[in-house]
């Protein structure tokens, strides 16, 4: 059986920049639909990013997807940092007038799941063969397979949301493109555990045996990670041995000792630096991790990919409601002047807190020095709290 759609919008990718688009979108009364990969329980139960921008709670309120997120949310009025000489504190409130908030992307992309129905968001999980064609055209179109059926979709714009591995990216031809990358000589070992966190604020670590973080995702739930050099494989650490880690690193910075508890997940991920600098070709416009990557130091992943929706969303109901294309031709260096900003960030927060491999004593002082300065400098303080709180949309 062979299907074909006519949409406004096909969205690749049901992440959280495909879901939060195609959400901004119905909520203008523009006809989207979303092709997922996987199935909606995978979906939902990829743990990762756990730290919300301000801008990005905001999205969350517009649409009206914030019942959760009001009640379970914890604000974040602070930031640590934990060096060999104790903690260093950055007042966020204080200092920005504002506050990030800690709130699991797994809760988010359940709320926006949840939602859909009821807002006409149609979501197609486990579409396989999901393939990009005539992008540079008037009528692109997206095809995949379910269920054994063939399926088109023909759509005004593709808006390929479909993560680092996805087929967006690799629709626009290499000649339109320019990559910028840094791999990092460490991945992060994380664990979550239902067990109350160490202390009430995130603790970003630095010590002369690595980096640790020590973050949460409610009152009684805990997630933690330490630097581990690439060559680790989780077989080799018992959670145990990870806990001995962390009460080593967190000695003397945390409120409360270490409350171990059964892993809930445990993983490892390495950590990356790149920017695909070609956001918008043709027809096609690509939002999030399909199109840049940021070490997870800062907590920007997430936030980022809601800032790029936030402004594609806008230039497409422009371009719906007023028929202005200002805003879809001006949407790729829009959006790549906030990308380069946020990578700047979580390379400045990554090259300050970890240690690596052959640094040598001269970069440890040069960190060490840094972490002195911003201990004592107000201005330092506000320059990482404004980041952290989120460069406005
Ligand atoms: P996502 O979340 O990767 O979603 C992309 C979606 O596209 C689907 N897809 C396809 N669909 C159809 N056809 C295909 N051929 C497809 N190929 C892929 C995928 O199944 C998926 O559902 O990208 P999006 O929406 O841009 O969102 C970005 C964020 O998810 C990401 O930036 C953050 O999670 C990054 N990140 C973290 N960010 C933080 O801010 N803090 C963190 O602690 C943090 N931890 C992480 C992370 C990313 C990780 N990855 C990518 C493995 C930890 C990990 C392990
Ligand atoms: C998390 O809670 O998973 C988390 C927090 C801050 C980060 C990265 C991850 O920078």
């Amino acid at each position: 059986m062979n299907a074909t759609y006519k949409t406004q919008v096909a969205i690749v990718g049901g992440g959280p920049a495909g879901l939060l688009l195609g959400h901004l979108l119905r909520a203008e009364g523009i006809d989207c639909v979303i092709v997922e990969r996987q199935t909606r329980a995978h979906v939902e139960s990829r743990i990762r990013a756990g730290v919300l921008e301000a801008g990005t709670t905001d999205l969350l309120r517009r649409i009206g997807i914030d019942a959760r997120l009001n009640a379970e949310g914890m604000i974040e009025n602070g930031l640590n940092l934990g060096t060999p000489d104790g903690l260093i504190r950055i007042d966020i409130k204080a200092l920005t007038g504002n506050h990030a908030t800690v709130y699991g992307q797994t809760e988010v992309t359940r709320d926006l799941i949840d939602a859909a129905p009821a807002r006409g968001l149609e979501i197609v999980f486990e579409a396989h063969d999901v393939a990009l064609h005539d992008v540079d055209s008037a009528q692109p179109s997206v095809t995949y397979t379910k269920d054994g059926a063939d399926h088109r979709i023909e759509a005004d714009f593709i808006a390929g949301c479909d993560g680092s591995h996805g087929p967006s990216r690799r629709a626009i031809p290499a000649h339109a493109v320019r990559e910028y990358a840094r791999d990092y000589p460490f991945g992060w070992l994380g664990i979550l555990a239902d067990v109350p966190p160490c202390h009430d604020e995130l603790i970003y670590a630095t010590g002369n045996d690595g980096f640790a973080l020590a973050s949460m995702r409610s009152p009684t739930r805990s997630r933690y990670y330490i630097q581990v050099p690439l060559t680790e494989r989780l077989e080799d650490w018992p959670a145990d041995r990870l806990w001995d880690v962390l009460d080593a690193r967190f000695a003397g910075l945390a409120s409360r000792p270490i409350a171990r508890g059964p892993a809930l997940e445990m993983s490892i991920a390495p950590l990356r630096s790149y920017v695909f600098e070609a956001m918008h070709y043709g027809r096609l416009f690509l939002a999030g991790d399909a199109a840049h990557i940021v070490p997870p130091t800062g907590a920007k992943g997430l936030n980022l990919a809601a800032a790029d929706v936030a402004y594609l969303a806008d230039a497409m109901i422009a371009h719906y409601r007023r028929g202005d294309q200002a805003g879809l031709d001006g949407y790729q260096t829009k959006a790549l002047a906030r990308v380069w900003k946020t990578e700047r960030f979580s390379w400045y927060l990554t090259e300050l807190l970890h240690l690596f491999p052959d640094q040598g004593d001269f970069k440890r002082r040069m960190q060490i020095a840094e972490l002195d300065y911003i201990a004592g400098s107000e201005a330092m303080q506000r320059a990482i709290a404004e980041q952290f709180v989120g460069l406005p949309l």
